[in-house]
């Protein structure tokens, strides 16, 4: 951490103050929650298929703020939106009192991450409460992101209700046109209905094509649902609450990937400013980095900073060098990454998986962060 980034009032100050200093919904209530928890764990839940990936949830979502995934390598990730796995995920972050984190690293242009990040199969956006970019395509991919949940912020809390209507033919017109019917639209995140009668031809028989219309209306009514959060019970057990905190914000975070842990990594000092300037140019929407020390360096910075490539040396060989995993992942301990460069959340994967009693080993790195974050800002542990 260079002189500046020691000094900066974030890295002294407590979560419940950077709370109230931030304007983002979700980063306010992620710093509410830590304090709640006394936590400042993510877990990476990098497992390979959808039953573990949901059993590891449910066991260490007490120790966790949030639970990190990469739906991509999850086999039998179930897709539905309101019995899926991501929906299952977000019933079992409610229980226990966590956020969703999904790992996607955007790295495309604008338009196409707007897509991966509100469409197609995973809908990422429907259950994931944070996402992260990797910002080498330029600051507009974060633009994009940001524009698409706003448009998806705005209809979320509203169901949509969409009544298709193949109308039966109701005249004979005469044209040169024989095109097929199209396709009603879908409700695409993006794409909002047309709320038009179409008209479409077809062809008739003698002569000159005749046509002969259908009408296909298509009617859109957004009705107010009474939870901020999807109230489907999938689970028995499902529908309980994590007590002493409010539901989270609809607001969506992103955070942004300015440092990686990987050795020979690409990423310079100039990029990492970039990531900062964009962070700041979308303060409504950036939560944070993924970095591997507080990135803070204006006044009113208040970004939280998430740090992977965490482990801890074995209990009681605490002053042990911990190696790499010979894939170029490097390691560092909670106390170097919260006490000393200034991170806020450990992210931490196969230092918890691997473990014998990973339960265990769970509160065991939830306990060291969190000391280290108490010694950092002053207060006793
Ligand atoms: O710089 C990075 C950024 C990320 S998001 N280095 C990382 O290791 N990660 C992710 O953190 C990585 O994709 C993996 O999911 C996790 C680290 O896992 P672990 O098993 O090495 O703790």
């Amino acid at each position: 951490m260079c002189a500046s980034q020691e000094r900066h009032a974030t890295v002294a100050a407590t979560f419940t103050q950077r709370a109230t200093k931030t304007n983002h919904p979700l980063a306010s209530y992620l710093f509410r929650l830590m304090e709640l928890k006394q936590s400042n764990l993510c877990l990476s839940a990098d497992v390979s298929n959808a039953r573990e990936l949901l059993s590891l949830a449910d066991a260490i979502g007490p120790s966790i703020v949030l639970l990190k995934t990469h739906y991509d390598l999850v086999a039998g990730w179930d897709y539905h939106p309101k019995t899926g796995t991501g929906a299952r995920l977000g019933a079992l972050a409610r229980k226990h009192g966590f956020l969703i984190f999904e790992d996607r690293k955007f790295g495309d242009i604008g338009h196409t991450v707007q897509l991966q990040y509100t469409a197609g199969t995973a809908r990422i956006i429907d259950w994931a409460h944070i996402v992260n970019i990797n910002m080498i395509p330029g600051k507009a991919a974060v633009k994009a992101l940001a524009e698409a949940a706003k448009h998806w912020r705005s209809r979320v809390n509203y169901e949509v209700n969409t009544s298709v209507t193949v109308g039966t033919p109701v005249s004979d017109l005469f044209n040169d046109n024989g095109d097929e019917d199209e396709e009603a639209d879908t409700v695409g995140a993006m794409h909002p209905l047309p709320q038009s009668a179409q008209q479409h031809d077809s062809n008739t028989t003698t002569g000159r094509k005749g046509s002969i219309v259908s009408i296909t209306t298509l009617t859109q009514s957004f009705e107010p649902v009474d939870s901020p959060r999807v109230s489907t019970t999938i689970n028995e057990g499902d529908e309980l609450v994590y007590a002493g905190i409010e539901e989270p914000p609809w607001e969506r975070g992103l955070l942004i990937l300015a440092q990686m842990s990987s050795a020979g990594n690409y990423f310079t000092p100039e990029y990492t400013q970039a990531c900062q300037e964009a962070a700041r140019d979308n303060k409504d929407f950036v939560i944070g980095f993924i970095a591997q020390g507080t990135l803070n360096t204006e006044p009113d910075d208040n970004f939280i900073t998430m740090t992977p490539g965490v482990q801890l040396p074995p209990e009681g060989a605490e002053d042990e060098a911990i190696a790499g995993d010979g894939l170029g992942q490097q390691y560092n301990t909670p106390t170097k990454l919260v006490g000393d460069a200034g991170s806020d959340i450990i992210i931490v994967g196969r230092g918890i998986l691997k473990a014998g009693a990973p339960r265990a080993e769970a509160e065991r790195y939830r306990r060291r962060a969190w000391k280290a974050y108490l010694a950092r800002t002053g207060q006793r542990s």
